[in-house]
């Protein structure tokens, strides 16, 4: 169920208007909500975040506890941005042990360490995309035609699907390490149920994003926390916003 609520609050320091989900008991869950930048210079996807476009991006609230909202054991942030021909994903991962073995496209990369992104761009269908990274640099990219109905992913890939990860440390699931980041460029023309595209300034879709933790301590993190062990819940997803709003 959708919110008819939708922007109660603005803040400066990071993009966190809210809006409402309601949720077992009565009681409703604040849904964040990001604004996207659009940015004049196409992305260099290598994981790092030197791009200018991205120093002017706000980031999003850091990652919570999925299961209460809580607030984490482990930093988190991501920052999106948009142009005619992708939408831009960058996280950032703190992690003093950073670990994945799975090296295929489109293995269970979510029983390891991964960062997930779930887009509904159009929240009157139940379809959305779900796009998995691990610190390997694997993708698990995955169309479903509804909650937990995908198209057969091992056949379905986005081709002109982009990312990359920088690693600070070793991928080892031994200590000693300080972060990774992974950065996404999602072509719009995968996006098949979007109402336009490109998006325009005003245009909102529902998304979430997620960290799975694993060492030292298993974690499930969440921009939008869905408040039960399950990822794939699309009316607990935040929104973004598309705004004209140019970055470098
Ligand atoms: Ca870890
Ligand atoms: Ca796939």
């Amino acid at each position: 169920m959708r919110s008819a609520a939708f922007i109660v609050a603005v803040t400066t320091t990071f993009s966190t208007i809210v809006s409402t989900a309601p949720v077992a008991g009565g009681q409703s869950a604040q849904l964040p909500v990001y604004e996207v930048s659009r940015t004049s210079t196409a992305i260099k996807v290598d994981g790092k975040l030197d791009d200018p476009s991205w120093s002017k991006a706000p980031g999003t609230r850091k990652f919570i506890n999925n299961s209460d909202g809580s607030s984490a054991p482990y930093e988190t942030e991501a920052k999106i941005l948009y142009d005619d021909n992708y939408l831009y994903f960058f996280f950032r991962c703190a992690d003093e042990n950073i670990w994945a073995t799975l090296k295929r496209r489109d293995a269970h990369l979510w029983e390891e360490e991964v960062i997930e992104v779930f887009l509904q761009a159009d929240p009157s269908q139940p379809s959305y995309i779900e796009l998995e990274v691990n610190p390997l640099g694997t993708m698990l990219d995955i169309y479903l035609l509804d909650v937990r109905k995908p198209l057969r992913y091992e056949s379905w890939n986005s081709e002109k699907l982009r990312w990359a990860v920088r690693v600070a440390g070793t991928v080892d699931g031994k200590g000693g390490d300080r972060e990774w980041a992974c950065e996404i460029a999602l072509p719009f023309e995968d996006i098949v149920t979007a109402p336009r595209l490109p998006p325009r300034p005003g245009d909102r879709w529902r998304l979430n994003l997620y960290r799975v933790e694993s060492r030292p301590v298993p974690t499930l993190l969440a921009w939008s926390p869905t408040r039960k062990d399950d990822f794939h819940l699309p009316g607990m997803f935040g929104w973004i916003v598309f705004t004209d709003r140019k970055v470098p």
